[in-house]
């Protein structure tokens, strides 16, 4: 939380008032945040720089920039940028001079400006001014609830909403049952799970599928699997290794859990695959046509688990849980290693490794399969190993996909 203040803001006086408003909401003493401000109020005293990863202070700027783009409705701008910034990632080390930059391919003059200001001047004028801009900030708060996308944030922002206050407020605001969640529980799902949390929720889910189906193979996907060590969700692939035993089974699960009370919230969507999915389509969108529950768990906090939000003592939250979004996502097992690499993301990572496919191998690639244009016939994967293969690439284990 307080990194994410910090890169937030830009002057430490502005971080240093946000954290103070943060610590007035505590209970003095009991929050281990107070450990946190207490290590950067003493690290401003001693008037010693407060040192953040010049990297992250360079892909926070770009990323800014992209979101910005993508809310004036830019896509190809905010892609510009997610490339950028992705280049920075996968650098070896931090980038400190123009001229190391001038070398790295897939840099737009945009961003280059940017970076060069960054290196030059420690901040970005045109971010600082995007980052205090309303419709920025508004954007950003209502796209960060669960349900509210683009078009629905841009709406209430037409409409002169400005806060979740506004929102909640609102007598004429037509809230979807997921937004009326989302809305409900936005404190809690804004926080990171952390990899213990998600390990939990992988075990309860794994628990009460073996009640129904004994073999039922559950995986952590998403960030988890690529190592991070927190995220925004949790995704979970549920299958089986024999074809068709995994069909009917989330239902199940999630009634099950539902009837101890660990689901706030849950969408149950249908697979669609044996009409939608056409493998010669040519989409190469993210959408896939799993079954699937969009939800969001009850996790019981126990003392044990390390995270701020978890023993959180403020007067306003003395709960013992925490709202999770959880995504679980049913595959049959010819489809779970397309389904695997898919949901394992990084989401950028997904979209140049479509990129790719199409472009340089003349094959459609998604969640469920892949495609050989070229051969008009669908390869069939045991493994993701098998389909890096495929691609004539080299295997690259889920840690190297974080670009
Ligand atoms: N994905 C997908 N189809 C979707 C949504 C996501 O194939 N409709 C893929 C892309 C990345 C992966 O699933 C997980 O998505 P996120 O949870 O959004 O990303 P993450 O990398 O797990 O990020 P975080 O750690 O913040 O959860
Ligand atoms: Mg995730």
């Amino acid at each position: 939380r307080v990194t994410h203040v910090i890169a937030e803001h830009n002057s430490g006086a502005e971080v240093m008032q946000c954290l103070e408003r943060q610590v007035e909401k505590r209970e003095e003493g009991r929050s281990p945040m107070l450990l946190h401000i207490s290590w950067f109020t003493e690290c401003m005293a001693a008037r010693e720089p407060v040192k953040i990863e010049p990297r992250h202070l360079l892909e926070d700027a770009l990323e800014t920039l992209s979101k910005e783009a993508s809310f004036c409705g830019s896509d190809g701008r905010s892609l510009a940028f997610i490339r950028a910034a992705s280049v920075l990632r996968s650098l070896p080390s931090t980038l400190t001079t123009i001229e190391e930059l001038n070398r790295l391919p897939g840099f737009g003059e945009h961003s280059k400006r940017v970076v060069q200001e960054i290196l030059e001047d420690g901040f970005s004028a045109e971010v600082e001014r995007v980052t205090q801009k309303e419709k920025y900030q508004t954007m950003k708060l209502f796209t960060n609830i669960f349900g509210v996308g683009m078009k629905t944030a841009n709406r209430w922002y037409q409409e002169g909403l400005r806060s979740l206050g506004d929102l909640r407020n609102s007598q004429k605001l037509k809230l979807s049952k997921q937004q009326e969640a989302g809305l409900q529980h936005y404190e809690d799902l804004n926080m990171p799970v952390s990899r213990a949390e998600a390990d939990l929720i992988a075990k309860m889910v794994e628990e009460v599928a073996h009640s129904f189906l004994p073999g039922t193979i559950i995986t952590l996907a998403g960030g988890f699997r690529r190592g991070k060590l927190s995220g925004h969700d949790v995704d979970i692939l549920i299958t089986h290794a024999q074809e068709g035993r995994e069909e009917g089974l989330l239902s199940k699960v999630i009634g099950q859990l539902q009837s101890q009370g660990l689901i706030l919230y849950h969408d149950l969507k249908r697979n669609s695959y044996h009409d939608a999915f056409s493998p010669d389509s040519k989409s190469t969108s993210n959408m896939d046509h799993f079954e699937r529950s969009f939800s969001i768990f009850r996790l019981k906090v126990a003392s044990h688990i390390g995270d701020i939000g978890a023993r959180d003592h403020s007067p306003e939250s003395s709960k013992d849980w925490k709202a999770v979004r959880v995504d679980l996502v049913v595959t049959p097992i010819s489809q779970y290693p397309y389904a695997l690499l898919g949901w394992t993301g990084s989401k950028h990572f997904e979209r140049e490794l479509r990129r790719f496919s199409c472009n340089e191998k003349k094959m459609v690639l998604n969640s469920h399969a892949l495609y050989d244009t070229v051969e008009q016939k669908i390869l069939a994967a045991t493994c993701e190993e098998d389909i890096f293969l495929y691609l004539g690439l080299e295997y690259m284990p889920p840690s190297d996909r974080n670009a």
